[in-house]
């Protein structure tokens, strides 16, 4: 008998037998599976009850009753947790599976002072648990009797003191709709007591790619304690596979991300004038989206004026722009866990010149076709390659080339106008998904980036000179539906006289 176990059991005769539910290897099937849900015997969460994050009676004005975050039902989060089992336990029958899925850190920039917190995505989209520290485990062989667990940090009133209120064991099964909560300094014995019971258990964990250091070194040491017997496997793709898709639900708050950001970047536009600095821009489109509702922005934004704009990454963002630049601006913001990416380029002086009105009128047209091809249900990597021969032959016919390029080279030459991929999949994280290839076909529910550009840096002797020293890009977010494309992002103004209005009605 192993030692880890009488602990296990001792404390059950004490407290609610239900902690020991997953513990207790003696106990037949059928006795698991009679088990209630914890949370048929408590509460739900009520007025003047804290937990560790909003909830429809604290935060009436972000969320509905029923909803555990804004926006989506607990039920919501069930489902997903048995849709992710499903695919585990569908791998290999007759085993007994272990999937653990980290919540993120609190990471600290300084002594105290921490980095502003983001919830693990994959965490987050099965447990809709904004606490970190915290860990989902799902146990079991069947995709149809399985257990959930959440892990969580004990309450404790001297931390809530300084850091606030959070949900505790004892509240976590009904509020999160699991079958049982224990503290997350139970994890390792709870890991090893599984590792012992079912030998031939598959562990799923993903060890490649640690999010949370602590629970990694639990992870390890139950890995290395278990000497090899177990197979352990990442479960981030199919968390992945399943966080493809968008829920309808999941689709309005991307089209709300996206309505908001669009919003702010026009703004960004209007408030434009030549000396307006690059941090300005940053500023407003940032107080633009959280006035609007959005907690934060989706990423260190790209404010580039002139020829900033051909560094693809530039987020420096300290430049003064002058009369005759254009700006890139790439920005989205987050809305309840979900991202928007929108990318508008406009001249600072609200009118195109000849040169950057040529170049802005080949992108937005390939920009617009690629659109219309999605149509088709191509994969990205379909739209990248139209995107780089459509490229090619556009630049080639406006007379941006310096020398004459081969036609069968203008493919390859484009590359070099625009080195980056022309799409991504887009969700709770910016680059969402990133373990699903590119090169399947796209589909009803997903949600994908479109975004063709143009750099030339002043440097770049390929083009003629006029053409010199501009960065473009227009990138909007698109809903694959059966019956077409939905641009998430068309609030935010793209067509020329659109733009040029905006920018001259400069209000700032
Ligand atoms: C941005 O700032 C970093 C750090 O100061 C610097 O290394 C980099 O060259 C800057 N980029 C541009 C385009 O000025
Ligand atoms: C590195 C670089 O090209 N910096 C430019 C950024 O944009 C400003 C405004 O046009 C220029 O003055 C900088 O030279
Ligand atoms: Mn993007």
């Amino acid at each position: 008998m192993f030692s880890l176990s009488s602990r296990v059991f001792s404390r059950c005769n004490i407290q609610s037998s239900i902690l020991c539910i997953v513990h207790c290897k003696h106990c037949t099937t059928s006795q698991k599976s009679r088990q209630p849900l914890q949370s048929d015997n408590l509460n739900s969460p009520q007025k003047n009850d804290f937990y560790g994050q909003p909830t429809p009676y604290t935060h009436p004005h972000l969320m509905k009753e029923g909803e555990l975050i804004p926006g989506i039902e607990l039920n919501e989060f069930k489902e997903r947790r048995n849709r992710l089992m499903h695919k585990v336990v569908s791998t290999t029958h007759n085993r007994y599976h272990l999937a653990v899925i980290p919540s993120a850190p609190k990471i600290y920039m300084t002594e105290k002072i921490p980095y502003v917190f983001r919830q693990n995505s994959d965490f987050l989209y099965l447990t809709g648990c904004m606490e970190p520290d915290s860990v989902l485990v799902l146990s079991g062989d069947s995709s149809e009797n399985f257990k959930s667990t959440i892990f969580l940090r004990k309450r404790d009133p001297h931390s809530e003191l300084w850091d606030g209120p959070r949900t505790g064991v004892e509240r976590a099964p009904t509020f999160f709709g699991v079958h049982q909560s224990l503290p997350i300094s139970e994890l390792k014995l709870f890991l090893m007591s599984h590792m012992k019971s079912y030998p031939g258990l598959v562990l799923w964990y993903d060890y490649l790619n640690a999010v949370n250091t602590e629970v990694h070194s639990v992870m390890t040491s139950v890995i290395d304690g278990a000497n090899g017997k177990q197979i352990w496997e990442s479960p981030r793709y199919f968390t992945h596979q399943l966080r493809l898709i968008k829920s309808p639900v999941e689709q309005r708050l991307m089209q709300e991300s996206c309505n908001i950001a669009s919003t702010a970047v026009s703004k960004a536009m209007a408030v434009t004038r030549p000396g307006i600095t690059e941090h300005q821009l940053f500023a407003t489109v940032d107080y633009e989206s959280r006035m609007k509702g959005a907690e934060i922005l989706a990423y260190p934004p790209v404010v580039a004026a002139g020829n900033n704009a051909t560094i693809i990454h530039y987020i420096n963002n300290t430049q003064q722009t002058q009369s005759g630049d254009m700006v890139l601006m790439d920005a989205g913001c987050e809305y309840h866990g979900y991202v928007s990416d929108i990318t508008r380029t406009w001249p600072v002086d609200g009118k195109f010149t000849d040169p950057q009105r040529v170049l802005y009128e080949i992108i937005l047209a390939l920009q617009l076709e690629l659109i219309q091809i999605s149509k088709n249900f191509p994969s990205l990597d379909d739209l990248f390659h139209f995107m780089c021969r459509s490229l090619g032959y556009k630049l080639d016919e406006a007379g941006v080339f310096s020398s004459n390029v081969p036609k069968d080279k203008l493919a390859q030459v484009a590359y070099e106008f625009c080195p980056h991929h022309v799409s991504h999949y887009l969700g709770m994280d910016v680059h969402d998904t990133a373990l699903i290839k590119r090169s399947i076909p796209i589909k009803h529910g997903m949600v994908i980036t479109i975004e063709p550009g143009v750099y030339i840096s002043k440097n770049n002797v390929l083009a003629r000179p006029e053409f010199r020293g501009m960065g473009i890009r227009i990138e909007d977010d698109i809903l694959v539906t059966d019956s077409g494309p939905v641009v998430l992002s068309a609030l935010c103004p793209k067509e020329i006289d659109e733009i040029e209005k905006i920018v001259s009605s400069s209000t700032y």
